[in-house]
């Protein structure tokens, strides 16, 4: 059996976490209990007003991405593949709207994070993650308050979260963070996945620790949303950037950063004058397979017996293959990096 320490994750005992997040108690026992909760957030015309002003967005900036900077395999997030004038403009937007709203529901949390999340027809996987870690998440609780800007159903593109994992998986992640999960195959994965589908209006409050996947969009229509990443007022936001590899795993370089530092966020690099450079650690680096990652979230139970090994599944004939599917990945990677 794996430590969590082994695999650069905080033992779970070591988070001691007893700050509410939500106002409404019934709300927050659930939050804890399996990493997200939906409820209704934005009227039709708030809802209206994200959707008009993006567009207007777009069109004044000539495009939300600039040309060649959006792999449209994959969704579209606008502090990762916008240019620096849109993002800037989008987190006032997107910050005026939400943050009042967030007052009502959360308990004094700031923003740090304002992204669009733009799925076009036909494409926007977002392979099974965690978020970036902003906050020390042995202490504190940093969350995505994602809303849905359209209907969101499997079909274009819902998210669906491993319940429970923000419980066992907390930790230090930045770009490279996905890379833990990508040699588990999707199809394994589905089945503990819970599909979470939404309203327009209506927000999924998820702890950024929380695993969870999108499917790429199927439909004819454009599926809009907005991650609005949220910190407790009292937390240091932080970020941690991978600068270089040793034989021992990851060097990352932790600093303490503010919004701004998103607006100008190129290859993972942030504007460097928003930032202070605060630690610099060794984090291993972490490809997990199945039978690891059940045995994290839940260390009670037996290991797979030697006596009894576990029956590999029979590759599906659609599946690429795998070096494939890492060619794809690491083109993901190095898009998102860039
Ligand atoms: O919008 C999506 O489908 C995924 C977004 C996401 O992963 C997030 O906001 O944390």
């Amino acid at each position: 059996m794996r430590a969590p320490g082994e695999l650069g994750f905080l033992a779970a005992d070591a988070c001691d976490i007893n700050r509410p997040i939500l106002r409404d108690p019934a709300l927050q026992a659930d939050f804890e209990e399996v990493g997200y909760v939906v409820l209704p957030f934005l009227g039709a015309e708030a809802v209206a007003t994200l959707v008009d002003g993006y567009d207007r967005l777009a069109a004044e900036l000539d495009g939300s991405s600039a040309p060649d900077d959006y792999n449209d395999t994959y969704a579209e997030f606008s502090i990762i593949h916008s240019r620096p004038e849109f993002r800037r403009r989008a987190y006032d937007l997107i910050t005026s709207v939400l943050e009042p709203v967030a007052g009502r529901h959360l308990v004094d949390m700031r923003p740090l994070i304002a992204n669009f999340v733009n799925k076009p027809p036909g494409t926007g996987v977002v392979p099974t993650h965690q978020n970036f870690s902003v906050v020390d998440e042995a202490e504190h609780r940093s969350v995505s308050v994602w809303v849905a800007l359209v209907d969101c159903v499997l079909d274009n593109g819902a998210m669906s979260m491993l319940e429970g994992s923000h419980r066992m998986l907390r930790g230090r992640r930045g770009m490279w963070a996905y890379q833990a999960f990508s040699q588990i195959d999707q199809g394994q994965l589905d089945p503990k996945l819970t599909p979470v589908e939404v309203r327009a209006g209506d927000a999924v409050i998820l702890d950024d620790a929380l695993v969870h996947y999108s499917p790429p969009n199927q439909t004819g229509e454009r599926r809009l949303a907005i991650q609005f990443v949220m910190i407790p007022r009292e937390a240091r936001p932080l970020w941690f950037q991978q600068v270089g590899a040793t034989d021992d795993g990851l060097d990352i370089e932790v600093s303490e950063i503010d919004e701004r530092y998103f607006f100008e966020f190129w290859h993972g690099d942030g504007d460097e004058r928003y930032g202070t450079h605060v630690d610099r650690i060794i984090l291993p680096k972490v490809d997990l397979d199945l039978a690891v990652l059940e045995q994290l979230l839940d260390p009670a139970a037996p290991e797979p017996s030697a006596a009894e090994p576990p029956v590999a599944p029979e590759p599906a004939a659609a599946e690429p293959e795998p070096a494939a599917r890492q060619r794809g990945l690491r083109a993901l990677i190095s898009r998102l990096s860039r």
